[in-house]
């Protein structure tokens, strides 16, 4: 019997004899003597049983549909566990939970054993599992394509407050139990070498690739299981090795080491994730592995478009391809290569192809994180895909002087090729030029994307340049992390609103019912002592539950703030030791960030938080009400006990910078009240909560540049403000740490003889005030609630449901399947 909402014919007797065989015979376990771990295991190898027969149908009816399909191309997709998501997706959380009781274990302790697979940075690798699982959820047709990292993100552990990093062996000794390898799928793709000329039997001319050094791509599929319906999408990964496995000979005349240069090599291409955030590093394995990407991903869905039975001239009408972030942009060239050179087209033909394929996101303002490639690392590892960056930039020079004839100064801002003394392949440019539509991922971003960053190109070509404001998946990021807040909903409104998260609006109508709102209040308390649970146990930290749970969890970045947040946390300590009249409600400061291993500052910026923590949280004189802790190894699994456990969402990134944030949609719709600035989708989640539902500050982004163009002066705020002053001379008195106070110098010489770049100090005084708001209304509980409430209730927009809806209405334009 099927119940509603579940999607299989489930079996419970015959689940649990298939999770016994494959703890015996998949994992070599006694049932006696099985750790949790490995019954995780084989409870995941036995639910992909489900997952895999279910991904193969699904394949049939997207052949069999003849529609468009989306390939989301990306770097990174930072999934988090998929165990628990997985059971509420097929709709059988309850009965196998009921499964494993039986077996002896709790579903939930098993559920802990899975490592996160962390292959992905931050927000735009989040983002991207996010619109997988919404994809499935509305079952559009659509492949993932990704690398199969053996090693994640790194994992981060503090030694006296230093960020130290280790390895993120995710798959562990036992492999990933939802994985499963495709050798059917495998390709191979060339390197380095040279291009020849030849003419062919019609006596055409053509180009050819030799590449000197070839690769293998080992086609690994994770399920992506759509919400309560019977489709499973594939997301690829790709694994890199030598196409042979050892060089005989070699090992034959003893020389180990040389017989396995080559499979050494290919193994490092996806070896690691580069650890970087908005930040572009330029290194040349990481473009091998942009290629090796984009190069397997295209040979996959031409050999899927053809076995299909289509034409190739016919490819933009059932694919679409979407490159998240410029990362695989060399996809592109390699599109124009294969069409151009294996299936003879000309350019004209190649380009109608290609330039309905494509389409890029971009996420990112800030100039360090705007890709470029040496034309020369180009030439010499892919020069056939460098002639062809050559003729695309000349046509659209072509373009531009017909346009704007003789003017050479927007030839030179617009050229993918940036000349000086090493001219460098810019890839947003070539993006541009190429693809049919480009978007930002909030309003404001898209405006400054338009305004500022390639004002010329949209009028060059317009309406290529459009918004698509991200979300997140509210099955993930509120059913799954908060099942009783999840419970409270549906009593009220009913089980759709994971697949409609707009009818949250309905609650609205309870903010101010009394028994409501006890309720709600009851059920942030208990995950705020779920949370204060986990900080005792791995912390140890004791956490008062009244206090006001004030959470910044995301990357650790200059414009992100997070040295803001220690400024006004500085100031808190001051206050109530030097000042007899302050009073302030029991405050915990919540921080989680990983900073990129080679981001100096935002090392120090981690080292001085932790100092003050350590400093505060044992200081008898402060009576509790101030603490601070800072969650080392932040991942998606901690996200998702911290997010329901806040009151206070900090999103207070310089205005402008923040692309648009997705931690702020989360922690929204989880009934924090945000404390931030107008930027990035702040700015969307005020329209939508109201005014008085959300503590708005600092700088807008005109005033932002007019502060610049002015010429600021951070001196300035230090000298007439003084519980800046004090709160920044904390930083330089050894107050925190006598031993090694380096960091602290180094953050306050960046804000002051720096220029403060990301202008703390102007911002400091009104986030400040906003905070002290903060203080006096979260006093009054009943109004906080109501707040609260109405943040959950109103934020329905924010769904990556919807995101995925305006991507496929405006840019993709794809049908469901049939049921
Ligand atoms: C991030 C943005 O910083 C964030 O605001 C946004 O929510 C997220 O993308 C998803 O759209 N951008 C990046 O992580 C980024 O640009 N990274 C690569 C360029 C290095």
């Amino acid at each position: 019997m099927k119940k509603r909402g579940q999607t299989q014919q489930f079996d419970k007797a015959s689940f649990k004899a298939s999770v016994k065989k494959h703890l015996v015979t998949t994992y070599a376990q006694n049932i006696e003597t099985a750790s949790d771990k490995h019954w995780y295991l084989a409870v995941g190898k036995a639910l992909a049983e489900i997952s895999t027969g279910n991904l193969l149908e699904t394949e049939k009816r997207v052949a069999n549909a003849k529609t468009r399909s989306i390939n989301y191309f990306s770097l990174e997709f930072l999934i988090g566990r998929l165990t628990g998501n997985n059971l509420i997706s097929l709709g059988l959380y309850e009965e196998i939970s009921e499964a494993v009781t039986e077996l002896g274990f709790q579903l939930t302790d098993l559920l802990e054993q899975e490592r996160d697979p962390a292959l992905g940075n931050g927000g735009l690798g989040r983002l991207a599992a996010c619109f997988m699982d919404s994809l499935a959820a509305q079952e559009f047709p659509s492949v993932g394509y990704g690398l199969h990292y053996q090693y994640g993100l790194f994992q981060q552990s503090f030694l006296n407050g230093h960020q130290i990093e280790f390895p993120d062996a995710w798959r562990e000794a036992e492999g990933y139990p939802w994985e499963v390898q495709r050798p059917e799928l495998n390709q191979f793709v060339g390197l380095y070498g040279d291009v020849s000329s030849y003419t062919d039997d019609e006596g055409q001319q053509h180009r050819r690739w030799n590449p000197a050094v070839t690769l293998q791509g080992i086609a690994w599929d994770l399920p992506i299981i759509g919400y309560q319906n019977q489709s499973v999408f594939p997301l690829r990964l790709w694994e890199c090795r030598a196409p042979v496995p050892f060089n005989l000979a070699k090992f034959n005349d003893g020389d180990y080491v040389g017989a396995q240069q080559t499979q050494i090599a290919a193994g490092n291409v996806t070896k690691i994730l580069y650890p970087n955030d908005n930040h572009d590093q330029g290194k040349v394995l990481r473009l091998t592995q942009q290629y090796f990407h984009c190069a397997c991903s295209i040979a996959d869905i031409i050999c899927r478009h053809l076995k299909n039975g289509h034409e190739i001239n016919s490819l933009s009408k059932f694919e679409a391809i979407q490159l998240n972030d410029t990362h695989p942009t060399i996809a592109i060239p390699e599109l124009m290569r294969v069409l151009l050179d294996d299936h003879k087209l000309s350019w004209d033909d190649a380009w109608a192809i290609v330039s309905k394929t494509f389409a890029y996101t971009n996420h990112t303002l800030l100039p360090e994180a705007l890709e470029t490639w040496s034309e020369a690392l180009i030439g010499e590892l892919l020069p056939r895909h460098l002639e062809i960056i050559f003729e695309i930039n000349h046509r659209l020079m072509v373009q531009i002087e017909a346009k704007w004839p003789g003017n050479n100064e927007i030839k030179r801002k617009l050229s993918i090729i940036a000349e000086g003394q090493s001219r460098m392949v810019r890839m947003a440019n070539l993006c541009v030029a190429s693809t049919y539509a480009v978007n930002g991922v909030a309003a404001l971003h898209s405006e400054l994307v338009k305004r500022d960053l390639f004002p010329e190109f949209d009028e060059l070509f317009p309406g290529r340049l459009q918004n698509v404001t991200n979300g997140i998946t509210p099955r993930r990021w509120l059913k799954y992390c908060n099942p009783q807040l999840s419970a409270l909903i549906s009593e009220k409104i009913g089980t759709e609103w994971p697949a409609h998260l707009e009818q949250l609006e309905a609650i609205a109508q309870f903010a101010t019912d009394t028994k409501f709102q006890q309720r709600f209040a009851k059920i942030k308390k208990q995950n705020k002592q779920r949370f204060a649970d986990w900080v005792a146990e791995n912390l140890d930290i004791e956490l008062d539950t009244n206090a006001i749970f004030d959470v910044q969890i995301k990357r650790l970045h200059e414009y992100k703030r997070q040295h803001l947040n220690l400024l006004h946390i500085l100031s808190l300590y001051h206050r109530l030791l030097n000042d007899p009249t302050f009073d302030m409600h029991p405050h915990v400061f919540i921080f989680a960030a990983k900073a990129a291993p080679g981001y100096a500052l935002a090392k120090d910026i981690i080292y001085a938080i932790n100092k003050v923590a350590d400093k505060v949280n044992n200081d008898p004189r402060l009576n509790g009400k101030l603490k601070v802790v800072f969650v080392p190894d932040y991942r998606v699994s901690l996200a998702e006990i911290i997010i329901p456990a806040a009151d206070v969402s900090e999103q207070i990134s310089t205005a402008g910078k923040e692309a648009s944030g997705t931690g702020n949609m989360k922690l929204a719709l989880n009934g924090a009240l945000t404390i931030g600035t107008m930027d990035g989708a702040n700015v969307e989640i005020r329209e939508e909560v109201g005014d008085d539902n959300i503590f708005i500050f600092g700088l807008l982004v005109d005033d932002v540049e007019k502060l610049k163009a002015e010429g600021y002066n951070p001196h300035t705020y230090y000298e007439q403000n003084s519980l800046l002053k004090a709160s920044i001379d904390l930083l330089d008195n050894n107050e925190f740490d006598a031993t090694d106070c380096a960091a602290f110098s180094n953050i306050r010489h960046n804000l002051l003889e720096g220029g403060d770049p990301y202008l703390v100090l102007a911002d400091f005084a009104d986030y400040v005030n906003a905070h002290n708001r903060i203080d006096a209304e979260y006093r009054d509980q009943t109004q906080w609630v109501k707040k609260t409430i109405l943040n959950t209730a109103l934020v329905g927009k924010f769904s990556s449901d919807r995101s995925i809806r305006d991507y496929v209405n405006n840019i993709w334009h794809l049908t469901a399947l049939p049921k």
